[in-house]
């Protein structure tokens, strides 16, 4: 298969402040979830390169860093989210730059929502989902790092997840299994990337 993400996706730019967001309207889909979850990891995964830079500290990517297919797609890394929290009883303050970019952003068009396959769901998650289906951002939920649970476990997720986002209109049906680690479920969601990509 010619995969259009492979090789020739590069780093843009990180932003910081709403005003430096990209200006031109190339499409893009936003990879979102908590700290450490395994965003750029994935990210390194389906454009088989090492561009997103990944860490064992959560809450090291700060910015939104947009990479880029050169007229074709960029893909964007958020900033994790659950890391610095202000108090445990607190609903989570999304920064301006994720809540604009959510909001406002014409040119994307949908979000991959990582979710750590050891803990499903987490309050924090729900506070995320509930953004989304506040802006109506369509968004994909994508289990990563399936390499640490057993099969049955990964099936009692499915179930759980399936039957949650039942009531969530921004939620598409379709999630996704993933492991960087082995590579299990990346080409599933490179498949869905270029699907969305068209
Ligand atoms: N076992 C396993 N570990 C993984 C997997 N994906 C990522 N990791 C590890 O999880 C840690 C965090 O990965 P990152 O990709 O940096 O996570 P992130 O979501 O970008 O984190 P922030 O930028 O801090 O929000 C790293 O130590 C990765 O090696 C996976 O599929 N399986
Ligand atoms: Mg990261």
């Amino acid at each position: 298969m010619k995969c259009i993400i492979e090789k020739n996706c590069f780093f843009l730019k990180s932003v910081f402040e709403v005003i430096d967001y990209p200006k031109d309207n190339i499409d893009e889909i936003g990879f979102w979830g908590r700290s450490n979850v395994g965003k750029s990891s994935l990210l390194n995964s389906l454009t088989k390169t090492k561009i997103a830079k990944t860490s064992k500290t959560p809450g090291r990517t700060k910015s939104l860093n947009f990479f880029e297919v050169p007229n074709k797609i960029r893909l964007v890394d958020f900033p994790g989210y659950g890391f610095a929290r202000v108090s445990k009883k607190d609903k989570k303050v999304w920064s301006n730059v994720i809540t604009n970019y959510l909001d406002s952003r014409r040119n994307l068009l949908c979000i991959f929502l990582l979710i750590d396959s050891r803990q499903g769901l987490m309050k924090i998650d729900l506070e995320a989902i509930d953004l989304l289906e506040s802006f109506g951002n369509h968004f994909f939920v994508v289990f990563t790092k399936i390499d640490k649970v057993k099969f049955l476990e990964l099936e009692i997720l499915i179930n759980n997840t399936e039957k949650f986002l039942k009531n969530i209109t921004a939620a598409d049906k379709k999630i996704f299994m993933t492991s960087c680690k082995n590579g299990n479920g990346i080409l599933d969601l490179k498949k869905k990337v270029i699907n969305i990509v068209g």
